[in-house]
Parts: C-alpha cells; sequence; structure tokens
C-alpha cells in the first residue's frame, strides 16, 4: 500500500508480536504481521530468556513487513520491565539472560535493605518492593559472584538490548530503566547511592535516554536482511506497560487529580493512575505501590497484580495432562461455575511460578482451609474472580492515596476482551469500566514513534487518534452487592 507504516515490535512475557500501524483517514488501523510465543526456559535449576530466538522471530516479522508496505516510517521495540542482558567490551554476552521469575533473588529484598536501608531504597526510586526487579536480580549475581559483573561494559534492558541490535547504538530508555528499582525518577538519572551502595559496577549503567528519541537508521547487518534500508529506529516507551497506558483512550494526559485509572492486562495486571509527577509519600511506600515513568515525563503510580498469568498457567497443567482446553472454553466453563467456589489471591506468592499451577492453587486451597475446586470451571472461575478482587482493594488503596474517588476503570491490553472478566470487575469495584483497546501496547508504541517523529504534536493528539480509530465496549457495575462478603473472606487470605 502507499501509506507509511510505523513497525511496533512488541515483547510480551507470553508472546510476542511484530504489529503495523497505518494511519488512514484519520484512524490508526493495525495489522499483526508476525505473532510467536516467547516462553521461559529452564536451564539447569534457573529461568532464563531466548533472546536470540526472539531476535528471529523480530527479524522475520520485520522482512515480512518490508515486503508488504512500500514505506515505512520507523519502527520501534516495546517489552516486559525488569529483565537485562550484560555486554562485554566485545559486543558478546557477558551472562546469560535471566527470566526474572528465576528463584535467585529469594530473599534478596532483604539482603539489599541490609545493605542500604528500605527507607532509602524506595525514596531514591519510589519503586515497589518486588523480588523480580532489576536490583535484586543484579544482587543475586553480585552475592554469587557472577564473573559476567566483572567482565560486562553495558546493561541492556530487552528492549535496548533489540534497539541496539536493530541501530548498533546502546541506550537506555527511561521508562524500563524506571522499573529496575536503580533510577531516581525525580533526578532523572540512575541512582548513583544504590549503585554504590550494593556495589555495583557503575559503568554499566548509561544515560538514560527519552522516548521518541531516534536512534537513527536501521543498522546494514539487519537492513540487508529485513529490507529495513534508511528506516529509523525511534525509541518508543520501551517499557510495554508505559505504551499501553499512553494507549487508553482517557480524555486528558496526566492531570492532577485523576477521575480514572487504568488495569493494563496481560500476563501480568497493571493497575494504576498516570499522574503529572512521581508520588513518593509514606502511604504510597505502605501500600506498596510504584513511580514507573511514563512518557512525556508523567509517572505511573500502579502495582502489579498477578494478572492472567495464573488462567494461562492453569491452561499449561491441563495441557499436560493432556486435556487441549483453549481459552476460550476456559472462560466459557468458568461463567458457567457457580460464582465463589473458591477464593485465591492472585499474588500469593505459592503462584508465582509453580512448576503446576493446577496443583499450586489446590495445594493453596487447603492450606487456606477451603474445599478442593469442584470442577475445571471453578478453578477457572477462581483465577478470574481473585483478579476482580484484587482490583477492588487495589482501587481503594488508590483511592485512599489520591484522597479522592475514582469514576472509571479503563482496561487495556489482551484483557480487554474478556467479557466476564470485565464484568466482574465492573462488579466488584463498583465502577464504569471501559474496555479496549486490546492491542494497547504495539499502539502506544506506534503513536510514541509518530510523536517523536513529529507527526502527532501532543499525547492529547495521540490519545484523541485512539479515540477516533477504535471503539471500547462499556460495562456498568450490575451485581456489586454479592461481592461484598467474598471481598471480607479474600481479605483474610
Ligand atoms: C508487564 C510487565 C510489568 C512488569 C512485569 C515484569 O508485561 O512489564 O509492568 O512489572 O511485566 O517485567
Amino acid at each position: 500500500s502507499g501509506q507509511t507504516a510505523h513497525l511496533a515490535v512488541d515483547l510480551g512475557a507470553s508472546s510476542g508480536r511484530v504489529i503495523a500501524g497505518v494511519v488512514v483517514d484519520g484512524k490508526l488501523t493495525l495489522e499483526a504481521i508476525h505473532r510467536f510465543s516467547n516462553e521461559p526456559v529452564r536451564v539447569h535449576d534457573s529461568l532464563q530468556w531466548d533472546v536470540l530466538g526472539l531476535w528471529r522471530e523480530i527479524q522475520t516479522g520485520l522482512r515480512m513487513a518490508s515486503s508488504k508496505y512500500a514505506h515505512i516510517g520507523s519502527v520501534g521495540v516495546d517489552t516486559w520491565g525488569v529483565d537485562y542482558v550484560l555486554i562485554d567490551r566485545a559486543g558478546q554476552f557477558a551472562g546469560s539472560c535471566f527470566n526474572h521469575r528465576d528463584r535467585r533473588t529469594k530473599g534478596m529484598i532483604e539482603r539489599a535493605c541490609e545493605l542500604v536501608s528500605r527507607d532509602e531504597i524506595f525514596q531514591a526510586t519510589g519503586v515497589q518492593f518486588m523480588e523480580i526487579n532489576t536490583i535484586y536480580q543484579f544482587l543475586a549475581a553480585k552475592l554469587a559472584d557472577d564473573p559476567a559483573l566483572g567482565t560486562a561494559e553495558t546493561m541492556l534492558l530487552i528492549g535496548d538490548y533489540f534497539h541496539w541490535l536493530l541501530s548498533g547504538r546502546p541506550s537506555n530508555e527511561v521508562t524500563n530503566a524506571s522499573t529496575t528499582q536503580l533510577f531516581d525518577p525525580r533526578a532523572g538519572r540512575w541512582s548513583d547511592k544504590l549503585i554504590a551502595g550494593l556495589g555495583l559496577p557503575a559503568k554499566l549503567f548509561g544515560e538514560v535516554t527519552l522516548p521518541g528519541t531516534n536512534l537513527g537508521p536501521v543498522q546494514p547487518s539487519v537492513a540487508s536482511v529485513t529490507g529495513l534500508e534508511g528506516v529509523p529506529v525511534v525509541v518508543p516507551a520501551t517499557h510495554d506497560t508505559a505504551s499501553a497506558v499512553l494507549a487508553v483512550p482517557a480524555e486528558d494526559f496526566a492531570p492532577a487529580k485523576p477521575s480514572w485509572c487504568y488495569i493494563s492486562s496481560g500476563t501480568w495486571s497493571l493497575m494504576g493512575c498516570e499522574l503529572p509527577e512521581p508520588m513518593i509519600t509514606d502511604r504510597c511506600a505502605e501500600l506498596n505501590f510504584t513511580n514507573e515513568s511514563g512518557v512525556g515525563g508523567s509517572t505511573r503510580l500502579l502495582k502489579n497484580i498477578g494478572g492472567l498469568w495464573i488462567f494461562q498457567q492453569i491452561r499449561q497443567s491441563m495441557i499436560r495432562r493432556g486435556n487441549e482446553v483453549d481459552w476460550n472454553m476456559m472462560v466459557e466453563q468458568a461463567s458457567e461455575a457457580p460464582p465463589f467456589g473458591l477464593l485465591i489471591n492472585p499474588d500469593a506468592p505459592e503462584l508465582v511460578a509453580p512448576v503446576d499451577m493446577a496443583e499450586a492453587i489446590v495445594a493453596l486451597a487447603e492450606k487456606t482451609g477451603q474445599a478442593k475446586p469442584a470442577s475445571d470451571g471453578v478453578l477457572y472461575r477462581a483465577a478470574l474472580e481473585g483478579l476482580a478482587l484484587r482490583y477492588r482493594v487495589c482501587l481503594g488503596m488508590l483511592e485512599s492515596m489520591l484522597g479522592h474517588s475514582i469514576e472509571t476503570i479503563h482496561i487495556v491490553g489482551g484483557g480487554s476482551v474478556n467479557a466476564l472478566l470485565c464484568q466482574m470487575t465492573a462488579d466488584a469495584c463498583e465502577r464504569t469500566v471501559v474496555a479496549g483497546p486490546v492491542e494497547a501496547t504495539a499502539i502506544g508504541n506506534v503513536l510514541m514513534q509518530m510523536v517523536g517523529l513529529g507527526k502527532l504534536k501532543s499525547f492529547d493528539e495521540a490519545r484523541a487518534l485512539v479515540r477516533a480509530s477504535f471503539e471500547p465496549t462499556v460495562y456498568q457495575p450490575q451485581n456489586s452487592d454479592v461481592w461484598t462478603e467474598p471481598a471480607k473472606q479474600f481479605a483474610t487470605l
């Protein structure tokens, strides 16, 4: 076609895709060019990422895109947060690329707090304490005397890594840097204090780049394979959640008193508000919310909730048992199952990375004094109800930090097409849910490239384009009363 396409490479923790975004008649249209799975790889006792496999798939997708579109305006990559590769002096891997669910970070929050106090870590970063954070991955490497720390010259978060492969230029993009818990969002730079306090090599942390930065054209070796000669690599918000939040079809951008919150619903559910600046307060520390950086200097005040991961992993359990269930069947059986047959907290530590999710949930039912799930439907339903109940808790926390109430919940990402979960969310939270767009992350990625290139003049204009292009589905709360009792029980889990 004659239109200009912007290519979004969007890598999530369970799948990746290359998507082309084209504006036609004032509307953004997306075309999924290539989809591929992204699964953690067990290596001995560790959990790692197959980053080279991803790179192969990315190049395949880019080649497919370049044969389809005559004009490609730019390319950019967004990925999940916190994970990284270490690169040595020769430009090779200094060590393995670990998955954040790898067990080596167990107990590392406590160890870090022995070196720098918990309060100082929070004051410096505003980031929630989670074992998956880059800071604890680094500390685990340090305490294990990992030789990679000695030979590494550069640390690249996953999106930065692929931008480096694409353009030949290293960068540390800010939205993903802000997920590491080593970055100071108020100063807009890495926290020297934390890096020194943990004894990490300061040279690994490069100058931070802003979303919208043009890294220059795709490097020749990649251009010859993909056909993207001369196409600029324009850094989006490399953190998938930051890209997704940009694509929320809200009327305003980073309001001081937001009337809406978002749930970026995928493997994780990221629930929070978009604010003009970080809210690094005692209350925020107490509730363990995070202040991650968004586009345009905004802050994403949010909490990680254990998302559709549980649902995905239950499916894996079923498949392992020779039961070829698909997602739609699972949702259907969940909708037919009796409500509240089992209450599970999606953030229970037992569910972070069990070998078999269904077994882990049965064990958790026993531990919390509940009956074994009477059917598979009960199990599926519990995964969704647990999320809705957690959203309800999280909404209360957000409102208590903001000091006012929130009217609307925007659900974007994969979970936005799960009507059962959206209705449960509206009911459990007693709020209007506005669901969509489903491809928010890829959309936000494309939008940021366009902002970077000056094709969109502002974030308001970017959001207006989202509203003009994608019709959301609205869910009104219907049956909220029945959630009161389960919410009380949920609080005791
Ligand atoms: C979502 C996400 C979250 C991050 C988690 C781990 O895909 O990026 O924002 O906390 O994955 O990287």
